[in-house]
C-alpha cells in the first residue's frame, strides 16, 4: 500500500467537511435516467499522476513519486502501477489513460524499450483484472524525445518518420492488449516556428500518412474503437497544426480520415485557441466528432497549458449541458490536470481528484437542471421560429430560389428588427439554477 494513510473515498454530502469525501459525485445518484458513473466515465492521466513531479522551466521536483523504487527502473514503472490501481481504486475512477512513455523508462534501443513495454502491459493488465480498473486510450509521446523538435509526422527527417511510426505501432499494440477504448494523437509539435523553414502542405500530407497508417495497421489487429485527434493551437510549438475542433475536423475530411477519427477536446486546449471550452465541444458535437473529453481548466491570465483541476462551476455546466445535448461522449473524462506545484503531498493527489470529480458531478447536476428547466431550451427555439412557417420553412427544405426570396423582400418591404438575443435574462437564468437548491 502506498497511500495508507487515504481511506477509500465516498460520497459524504455538500454538508460534509471531510476533505477526503465526495461533496457531489454520488457513483449510483440518477440523473436524467442514468447514474452518475455512467454518465462520468472518468479517468487517471498517468503522465500527470504517476509521473509529473512539479518541475517546471525554474526549478526541479517538489513531489515525492519514486514510491519506494529508485526511478528509472522496472521496479518503479512496477511500483507506479501499484500506485496507480492504488489510487484509482480509492477514488472509485474506472479508466486511465496513458503514453508508452508513462509507463516504461525508454531505453536506448527500441527493441528493449518494447521489451520493457510488454513487461510492464503484463503487469497491468493482471491488475485490471483484479480491479475490473480498464483503459481509456493510449498514445505514444513523440514531443519529449529530441529527435522529434520538429514534431514527428511533421518532421523534415525521414528517419523520425520512420521512429514515430514504429512507436505508433507499439503503442496501438499495448493500447490494444490492454482493452484501450481510443487512441489519441495529441500533435505534440506537429506544427512549426517559422514559415522560412516549413512546407505546411508537405508536413500537412506527412501527418495524413501517418494517420492513416495507424489506422490500417490498428485495424488489422483488432482495433475497433476511435481514434482521436486533440486539438490544441500552440505550445510547445507557436503554431500547431490542429488548432481548434473546426480546424481538426476540416483536416480529417481533406484527408479522409473522418470516419475513423472524431476529437478528444481539452478544456485549457480551447481557451488557448481563444475559444470557450463550450464552443469546441459543440464544433464537435455538430459534427459528430465529439468523442472524448480531456477535463482540465486553463487560467485566464496565463497564456499557457496550466492542465489546472477543474474547479469553475460553470465551464464544467456548460460543458455537461453541451455532452447531456449531444446524448453523452463515447469516450471518457479524462484528468489531464495536474496538482500546483506547491501542493506536492500525497493528500493533494487525492485533493485533486475529489475537487475534478466533484466539479463535474456539479456540472452534470446543474446542466441536467437547466434543460429540466426549459426556459434557456425553450428561448432558443423561439428565437428561430421565423423558420418554422411561411417563407422561413421554405429555406429549412431548401426548396426556394434567391430570385423568389428577393421578391419576398421587395413585397414585404423593411423587415422587423430580429427580437432581443437576451443574453442577461439568459445568463441570470444559469445563476438562479447555479446558486440555488
Ligand atoms: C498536452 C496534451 C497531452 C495529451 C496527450 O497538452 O494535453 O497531455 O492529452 O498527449
Ligand atoms: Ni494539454
Ligand atoms: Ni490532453
Amino acid at each position: 500500500m502506498y497511500f495508507s494513510n487515504i481511506p477509500a473515498i465516498r460520497y459524504e454530502g455538500p454538508n460534509s467537511r471531510n476533505p477526503l469525501a465526495f461533496k457531489f459525485y454520488d457513483a449510483d445518484r440518477v440523473i436524467m435516467g442514468k447514474p452518475m458513473r455512467a454518465h462520468l466515465p472518468f479517468a487517471m492521466a498517468w503522465w500527470h499522476n504517476m509521473c509529473a513531479c512539479g518541475t517546471d522551466m525554474f526549478g526541479g521536483d517538489t513531489a515525492d513519486k519514486s514510491f519506494g523504487a529508485e526511478k528509472g527502473t522496472m521496479a518503479h514503472a512496477r511500483a507506479k502501477v501499484d500506485a496507480g490501481f492504488e489510487f484509482m481504486q480509492k477514488l472509485g475512477i474506472p479508466y486511465f489513460c496513458f503514453h508508452d512513455v508513462d509507463l516504461v523508462p525508454p531505453a536506448k534501443d527500441i527493441r528493449e524499450t518494447n521489451r520493457r513495454l510488454d513487461e510492464i502491459s503484463d503487469y497491468m493488465l493482471e491488475k485490471m483484472q483484479e480491479t475490473g480498473i480498464r483503459c481509456l486510450w493510449g498514445t505514444a509521446n513523440m514531443f519529449a524525445n529530441p529527435q522529434y523538435m520538429n514534431g514527428a509526422g511533421s518532421s523534415n527527417s525521414a528517419d523520425v518518420f520512420c521512429f514515430a511510426a514504429a512507436q505508433v505501432k507499439k503503442a496501438l499494440d499495448i493500447t490494444v492488449k490492454l482493452g484501450g477504448k481510443g487512441y489519441v494523437f495529441w500533435g505534440g509539435r506537429e506544427g512549426y516556428e517559422t514559415l522560412l523553414n516549413t512546407d505546411v502542405k508537405f508536413e500537412l500530407e506527412n501527418i495524413a500518412s501517418l494517420l492513416r497508417m495507424a489506422v490500417e495497421y490498428g485495424r488489422k489487429i483488432g482495433f475497433t474503437g476511435d481514434f482521436f485527434i486533440e486539438p490544441k493551437p500552440k505550445e510547445p510549438m507557436k503554431h500547431q497544426y490542429d488548432f481548434d475542433a473546426a480546424t481538426a475536423i476540416g483536416f480529417l475530411r481533406q484527408y479522409g480520415l473522418d470516419k475513423d477519427f472524431k476529437l478528444n477536446i481539452e478544456a485549457n486546449h480551447a481557451t488557448l485557441a481563444g475559444h470557450t471550452f463550450q464552443h469546441d465541444l459543440r464544433i464537435a458535437a455538430i459534427n459528430g466528432m465529439l468523442g472524448s473529453i480531456d477535463a482540465n481548466q486553463g487560467d485566464p491570465q496565463l497564456g499557457w497549458d496550466t492542465d489546472e483541476f477543474p474547479f469553475n462551476v460553470y465551464e464544467t455546466t456548460m460543458c455537461m449541458y453541451e455532452v447531456l445535448k449531444a446524448g453523452g461522449v463515447a469516450g471518457g473524462f479524462n484528468f489531464d490536470a495536474k496538482n500546483r506545484r506547491p501542493s506536492y503531498t500525497d493528500k493533494d493527489m487525492f485533493y485533486a481528484y475529489i475537487l475534478g470529480m466533484d466539479a463535474f458531478a456539479l456540472g452534470l447536476i446543474k446542466a441536467a437542471k437547466l434543460i429540466d428547466d426549459g426556459r434557456v431550451d425553450s428561448f432558443m427555439a423561439e428565437r428561430y421560429s421565423s423558420y418554422s412557417r411561411g417563407i422561413g420553412l421554405k429555406i429549412r427544405s431548401k426548396n426556394v430560389s434567391l430570385e423568389e426570396l428577393a421578391e419576398y423582400a421587395e413585397r414585404t418591404g423593411k423587415p422587423e428588427l430580429p427580437g432581443s438575443g437576451r443574453q442577461e435574462y439568459l445568463e441570470s437564468i444559469v445563476n438562479c439554477i447555479l446558486f440555488s437548491e
